[in-house]
């Protein structure tokens, strides 16, 4: 086997290029110094960002949009608990991700050293593996390990620690080679026993979700849609999986359902859940699908056993990546005339109808007419972010999406994470038009990465809907607690100042009709922008205002 002499610092980035990485996210530490120097002259490209949190979440974004691991490092103790808000956003939505933390000398452990932690113990919930790398000549071992980790089975996050005189130390250790990805695919028996419970069913329905998808597999997906006539639905946050204008497009099996497409779950005879893992969001809190028992016949498929049986038991559990069963698919028949084309139309039919943005609402800013204005102005390859609020609800409603890796958000609900995923996905696809949907609350979580954005030339455009309040807690507040208004209000900065303030291009929509013009203005500017929508709060939902929610409380 061929050896190298090097230090632990020059070995750890050799088996990045091994394993194929062009970029990583960081917010520099004096605890990894060692590899800073090794990335100098290296050709990856490092993005260095202004908090740990929006850095891992870059990497997260790039895991998501790329399903290879996204690279992050940081340094130890407050660098490490930052950046475990993308820790946890990577292994609820099973994403991809290593994470280098610096980590103190190993001479100084078990002291409550400078910023020590013990990894190990404290993020075994938050990854799929914790490593320590102790001895410099096993980096190749780790580092290939790590990738095989986070992308296998279910995809998650990795976490390696790289104590700070292991980096310096200088060994002969063997030359890393890239991961092998670990593939899983249906058995023969398996689609014979899915085509039998398909072709006798009356009612099906198949829900998409989870991660290990591809472009290929969007494509057979739909094509097998086409033929098999049946209704598809997309799990929460995952509606890119799905060309919502296809005719057995059914719609978002997420926050806030149609009610027609929730029934259509419920008395579905036979439910395929391809990828999703069907929790608490999208089985509107484990009410469509019974727990242990569904009333429906359930095909499972899912890339991990440990899934396969957790909650629902199925009728017929695969252990496949979504994209290798539906290469499967293809060489299964369709019946001569599919029973089920005439519900499938109807549920797409509900969906247009549940899409179609609303025109009217309370105070001047409208933003079902906004929305529509986005549906008519967008390219179909234009990608969407968001975090965490009711501002969601308008892209997630209202927003066609047609083309796989066109979204990028987290189903983990986690605020904040709109913005370092834009950066991340400007980053990847410098081509595309990114647009990041925040709230006022949102954004100021790691509105700082705006600056990231500026720094790199990549000019995203976000969508600030600013109704001064955090408004999903308001909404709850007010069905829980009607009028006691408590810890919900918000204080805000100039936005469009904010936005000149970094280098980047600000605008203020204060009526619906001036979204379009600041909308092509910013999109002129070629800078990073940030459009500030001044929404009335009590616009708090596409249906209801606040002061209906309180009366009705
Ligand atoms: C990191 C994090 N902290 C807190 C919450 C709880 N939370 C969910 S939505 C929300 C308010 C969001 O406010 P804003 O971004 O202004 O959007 P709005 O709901 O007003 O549209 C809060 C505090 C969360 N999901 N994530």
């Amino acid at each position: 086997m061929k050896t190298v002499n090097r230090t632990g610092g020059q070995l750890i980035v050799e088996a990045l290029k091994a394993n194929g990485v062009k970029r990583i996210s960081c917010v520099p530490g004096e605890s990894y110094l060692a590899v800073l120097d090794a990335l100098y002259e290296s050709g990856i490209e490092v993005l260095v960002c202004r908090q740990e949190g929006g850095a891992a979440m870059m990497a997260d974004s790039w895991g998501r949009l790329t399903g290879e691991p996204g690279i992050c490092m940081v340094t130890r103790g407050p660098g490490a608990t930052n950046a475990s808000a993308g820790l946890h956003i990577a292994r609820q939505d099973s994403i991809p991700m290593i994470l280098f933390v610096g980590q103190i000398g190993r001479d100084m452990k078990e002291r409550e050293a400078f910023q020590e932690v013990e990894y190990r113990r404290a993020f075994t919930e938050f990854a799929k593996w914790v490593g320590e790398i102790d001895d410099a000549r096993r980096i190749p071992e780790f580092v290939t390990r790590a990738f095989a980790v986070a992308t296998s089975g279910r995809p998650g996050p990795v976490v390696l620690t790289l104590p700070e005189d292991m980096l310096v130390e200088e060994v002969e250790a063997v030359e890393a080679r890239a991961y092998m990805p670990v593939e899983s695919h249906p058995g023969k028996s398996q689609l014979a026993a899915f085509e039998a419970l398909l072709k006798n069913a009356e009612r099906p329905m198949f829900i998409l979700g989870g991660t290990r998808w591809s472009e290929e597999a969007h494509a057979d997906f739909a094509d097998f849609a086409s033929r098999f006539k049946v209704p598809v639905g997309c799990s929460f946050r995952r509606q890119m999986l799905f060309d919502h204008l296809h005719p057995s497009y059914a719609g978002d099996v997420g926050i806030g359902i149609n009610p027609v497409l929730a029934k259509a779950v419920k008395e579905a005879d036979l439910l395929v859940l391809l990828g999703s893992r069907m929790s608490e969001m999208p089985s509107s809190s484990y009410t469509l699908i019974d727990i242990p028992y569904p009333k429906q016949k359930l095909v499972h498929i899912f890339p991990d056993p440990e899934e396969l049986g957790r909650m629902y038991r199925p009728d017929l559990a695969i252990c496949a990546a979504p994209a290798e069963f539906v290469a499967a698919l293809k060489d299964l028949e369709p019946p001569a005339a599919p029973i089920w084309a005439e519900r499938k139309s109807a549920l797409h039919d509900a969906y247009l109808k549940w899409s179609t943005p609303p025109e009217a609402g309370p105070g001047p800013v409208r933003m079902g007419p906004i929305m529509q204005w986005i549906e008519e102005n967008m390219p179909d390859d234009a990608i969407f972010t968001n975090g965490a609020g009711n501002y969601a609800t308008w892209l997630h409603r209202f927003h066609r999406f047609r083309k796989y890796n066109t979204q990028s958000a987290p189903t983990s609900g986690s605020m904040g994470y709109g913005l370092p995923a834009a950066v991340a996905a400007k980053q990847l696809f410098p081509e595309r038009e990114v647009v990041c949907f925040a709230g006022d609350g949102c954004f100021m979580m790691h509105g700082q990465e705006f600056i990231t954005a500026v720094r790199y030339g990549l000019p995203i455009i976000t969508v600030l809907v600013n109704n001064g309040i955090y408004g999903t807690i308001r909404m709850h507040q007010e069905r829980e607690y009607p009028g006691r208004v408590s810890a919900t209000d918000l204080v805000n900065p100039d936005f469009v100042a904010y936005a000149r303030a970094f280098g980047g291009h600000g605008e203020l929509v204060e009526k619906t009709e001036e979204f379009g013009p600041a909308y092509e203005r910013a999109r002129a500017s070629g800078k990073p922008s940030i459009i500030e929508v001044r929404l009335d709060p009590e616009a708090i939902t596409p249906a209801r205002t606040l002061k209906q929610i309180r009366e009705k409380a």
